[in-house]
């Protein structure tokens, strides 16, 4: 059984939104084609309370892409996005939702950031998803969605480390490319036995 893991695409990662990635929304259709190629498809949504740890809002005297010290490691400070309820939070608008199977949130917990599907920043708090594929007999993963760098990424090692066989679009994600955040990302990815595709 295969999945198509559609991570976080949302309006405030899309032109215009709070934290958009370029091009952000250039993948929506296609990705929409994509979902009548597999067996199930799972929509993750980037779901955060306001105040959350990981705005830069929520820390005196630092500004978007500031880095901290968080108990479980650093993190990358963001832009307020994502808030739960808001426009922003919505999926974008031509995304077929319907098609989805199961809507994941993640990152709700106030203090621990979620950029993987699998696991909260702390690498050790599950969402559930494992269990939810595990149970539908699912073994192979493709990812897409936003952003490559850091949702994606995630998302793709510990799929990885989890034993699922996992594809990543690269056709169908992009990336916010932080200092070199998406060579990184897709160096971690390789060594992780992900597969990079961008068919032609
Ligand atoms: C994401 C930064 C903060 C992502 C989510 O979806 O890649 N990036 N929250
Ligand atoms: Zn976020």
């Amino acid at each position: 059984m295969h999945a198509l893991i559609v991570i976080d695409v949302q309006n405030d990662f899309c032109p215009g939104g709070a934290l958009a990635v370029p091009g952000g929304d250039e993948i929506v259709a296609p990705i929409n084609a994509l979902m009548a190629e597999v067996d199930a498809v799972v929509l993750t949504q980037d779901w955060h309370p306001a105040g959350h740890s990981s705005f830069a809002s929520s820390h005196d005297g630092k500004a978007p892409y500031d880095m901290v010290e968080m108990p479980y490691g650093p993190q990358v400070l963001w832009p307020d996005h994502c808030v739960i309820g808001s426009a922003g939070a919505a999926f974008h608008p031509d995304l077929d939702t319907e098609r989805a199977d199961l809507i994941l949130r993640k990152g709700y917990t106030p203090s621990i950031d979620s950029y993987s599907a699998f696991f909260e920043n702390d690498r050790r708090t599950p969402t559930g998803l494992e269990g939810y594929l595990r149970t539908r007999g699912i073994e192979r993963l493709t990812l897409v969605g936003l952003a490559t760098d850091f949702c994606v990424n995630y998302s793709a090692l510990d799929a990885a480390k989890l034993d699922f066989s996992v594809t990543v679009r690269e056709d169908l994600c992009r990336a916010i490319d932080l200092d070199g955040s998406l060579s990184a990302a897709r160096a971690g990815m390789q060594g992780a036995g992900v597969k990079l595709v961008r068919p032609a």
